[in-house]
């Protein structure tokens, strides 16, 4: 994990993308030069934070380093930018905690540049209010937070931190967005079975599991795109099946003559990634949204388990 956002070395030279969903989102050259900030001394494995809204339901991205936790919240961002405002919580940490301010200030400028995945570093830690426009209601928040802190594959069996006990101890209804990694060891991937297990023995029993098979479009997973709005969601539940063993079976009401399943699955990809130079020569990874159907069929099952 990288708490310190290090856009400043690409946004004085990096062009913004000029379309439309970046300037909805206001990302403009100053703005995103707004986003330096220093490092973080925060520890979020003790690091308490502050829960302002107790009835929005919470949507929790969980799942291990570089899984895409923060660029699927970027692309739905983008996506559900002429309908929602994202708005940033700004007393989820200290208020006197400067680089989270900045971060509150130009999230949407970071998240409207065609560097975004550079600024993942930067959008970490966060709670995200998603108002409708309409009438200012908000729908429901996003919690964004370092995988390491979620499930470290070195430290399999560490403790979740303190302010993800205190998100699972609170009333809000949550909806917990679990991403599947295809990239994991075997040993890993067995790990991360157990830890999702003791995520279900903690949370309560009527929060919403959605599992995610993020970055479909890498040669593992390619062969179930049909075509770009048309996954073969069978073949694919069965691959991750047999990727993470006893998984969804944990999640399976079985009854004599009846089978429930308590999660839905879905596939996702946030977008694509190519690696540019600044005008200094200097690298970064260039990101562009992937099709508008991953964050259509996304954000269809996140509304329906927000609405109950
Ligand atoms: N091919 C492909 N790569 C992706 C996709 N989504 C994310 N990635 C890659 O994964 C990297 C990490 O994505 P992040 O969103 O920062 O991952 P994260 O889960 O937030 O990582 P931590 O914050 O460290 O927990 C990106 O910089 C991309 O290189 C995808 O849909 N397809
Ligand atoms: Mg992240």
């Amino acid at each position: 994990m990288a708490t310190n956002f290090d856009f400043s070395d690409i946004s004085s030279s990096n062009p913004i993308d000029n379309n439309a969903e970046n300037s909805a989102l206001g990302a403009t050259p100053d703005k995103v030069k707004e986003s330096r900030a220093s490092k973080s001394s925060i520890d979020p494995r003790t690091y308490n934070v502050t829960l302002t809204d107790p009835v929005s339901p919470m949507v929790i991205l969980f799942g291990p380093p570089s899984c895409g936790k923060t660029m699927t919240l970027v692309r739905l961002t983008r996506f559900l930018s002429g309908q929602y405002d994202f708005m940033p919580d700004q007393a989820f940490k200290n208020s006197d905690n400067d680089e989270y301010q900045k971060l509150c200030s130009n999230f949407n400028a970071a998240v409207g540049s065609d560097a975004a995945a550079q600024g993942t570093k930067y959008i970490d830690f966060m709670l995200l209010r998603v108002n409708d426009k309409t009438n200012g209601r908000t729908l429901c928040q996003f919690v964004e937070s370092p995988g390491e802190f979620l499930f470290d594959p070195k430290k399999p069996d560490e403790p979740f931190p303190a302010y993800l006990n205190q998100i699972i101890a609170s009333n809000n209804r949550k909806i917990w967005l679990v991403f599947l990694e295809a990239g994991l060891s075997q040993t890993e991937r067995f790990d991360y079975v157990r830890k999702i297990q003791n995520l279900k023995s903690v949370i309560n029993h009527r929060d919403k599991v959605i599992f995610v098979v993020n970055k479909i479009d890498l040669l593992a997973t390619r062969s179930f795109i049909m075509s770009p709005t048309e996954i073969n969601m069978g073949g694919l539940i069965n691959y991750a099946n047999g990727l993470y063993p006893g998984l969804f079976e944990s999640f399976t009401r079985k009854g004599i003559f009846w089978t429930t399943r308590c999660f839905d699955f879905t596939a996702f990809q946030t977008g694509t990634y190519v690696v540019s130079r600044d005008q200094d020569g200097k690298e970064y990874k260039s990101f562009q949204s992937g099709h508008d159907s991953h964050p259509a069929r996304l954000w269809s099952i996140i509304k329906k388990r927000v609405r109950g």
